[in-house]
């Protein structure tokens, strides 16, 4: 890490509550003195082994305030609360890298920068990767588990056409997720399905599982035979889509990021009932989550004066996420495999027929988690 600019001044607020400090290269920060006192680095306060923190905030006197603040010999902070007495220091590497002073709240909806969002022309970009190749090299693999990381979608060409291979992919980089409908599950047309997922019917985009807790983070699909007519795939970004709402209405957006949906699946073996918002936000208004099935979604059970509002905003979600500018079409030939990040990317197919071969896909799930981890050691 470089090393900060040595602290050359520094000057306490007249209540003693805030101390400013100026680095020898002009920048400057201002910190509270109960954030100081809480963050003392002495070996009083941290356990010097570990790093970690030897005291309660219970037990930290009210209306902490600064007596002295001064510039060392080193470059660094001495601070004398005087509310306890308690003498510390802190080096201007630590102060710099930890000042808040200008955290700003963020907007609710946004989006980490390391994403980016897509529309329909990514078809004509598709994150392609080869089997052989992601396989044999580090470097390629990298750079397939970057893309999928990015856009929360990748496809990868030249698969063997053999059952099971799906999940051999997803061993690449993490853990097989086995659910109900076992470790790998085949997607074909079928008598008494148990999902429409299991006849030739178009799926509308969706993501997988919403009635699950937690929701399986990675789906990937793989086509072992594919339909004489119709089965073409779609995806669809809901990052994208979820933002397009919060532009259009952030009414609309609130609304589905404040108030819960229910998904429910059920069959003799199997009954998940999950209730969560189709917009996911984390507390920072970072935008983490999508969740949408019409298929699975059951009946809500709102505040009925929420509920009007709620149809509102849900509609107007389910009309942007079936845009056709939102979509991105493929056809998956035998040895193509895709993978969603199923909290963030739809995906749907169209009907097919069944007259002229009969179309299989082979699909499983796989945490996030390791993915991350998998990149991260690459
Ligand atoms: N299948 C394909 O989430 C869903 O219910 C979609 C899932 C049955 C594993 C279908
Ligand atoms: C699914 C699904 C798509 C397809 O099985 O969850 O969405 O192409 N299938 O059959
Ligand atoms: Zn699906």
């Amino acid at each position: 890490m470089k090393k900060a600019p040595a602290i050359s001044d520094a000057a306490i607020d007249s209540d003693g509550d805030v101390v400013s400090v100026t680095f020898a290269d002009g920048a400057s920060a201002r910190f509270h003195a109960e954030w100081l006192r809480d963050n003392c680095q002495d070996e009083t306060s941290r356990d010097p082994v570990n790093g970690q923190r030897l005291f309660q905030m219970a037990d930290l006197p009210d209306n902490i305030t600064v007596q002295t603040a001064t510039p060392t010999a080193e470059g660094g902070l001495r601070v004398l609360f005087a509310t306890d007495e308690h003498e510390t220091s802190f080096s201007a590497q630590w102060l710099r890298a930890n000042q808040y002073d200008r955290m700003r709240r963020l907007p609710s909806g946004w989006i980490d920068p390391s994403r980016s969002t897509f529309d329909a022309s990514l078809a004509d970009a598709m994150p392609t990767h080869d089997f052989a190749t992601v396989t044999s090299s580090p470097d390629a693999r990298k750079s397939w588990l970057s893309d999928q990381v990015r856009l929360g979608f990748s496809l990868l060409t030249n698969c063997p056409a053999k059952p099971g291979t799906v999940a051999e992919v997803a061993r690449l980089f993490g853990f097989v997720r086995t659910t109900n409908y076992g470790e790998v599950f085949d997607v074909r047309s079928e008598a008494d399905p148990i999902n429409l997922a299991y006849t030739s019917d178009a799926l509308s985009a969706h993501t997988d599982n919403p009635y699950r807790n937690p929701v399986p983070g990675l789906q990937l699909l793989h086509c072992l035979e594919a339909a004489g007519s119709g089965g073409e795939s779609f995806v669809v970004d809901g990052f994208k889509a979820a933002t397009k709402l919060n532009e259009d209405s952030p009414r609309h957006f609130a609304m589905l990021s404040e108030w819960p949906m229910r998904f429910e699946f059920r069959s003799a073996d199997t009954w998940l009932v999950n209730e969560a918002p189709m917009i996911g936000l984390e507390t920072s208004g970072e935008l983490t989550s999508i969740r949408f099935n019409n298929r699975s979604a059951t009946a809500p059970r709102l505040p009925f004066d929420a509920t009007p509002g709620y149809y509102a905003a849900y509609r107007a979600f389910a009309k942007i996420i079936n845009s056709p500018e939102l979509a991105v079409s493929f056809k998956l030939s035998p040895g193509d495999l895709f993978v969603v990040d199923n909290t963030r990317v739809l995906h749907g197919r169209q009907a097919f027929s069944i007259e002229k071969g009969a179309r299989h896909i082979q699909g499983c799930y796989a945490d996030l988690d390791g993915l991350h981890s998998t990149l991260r050691l690459l």
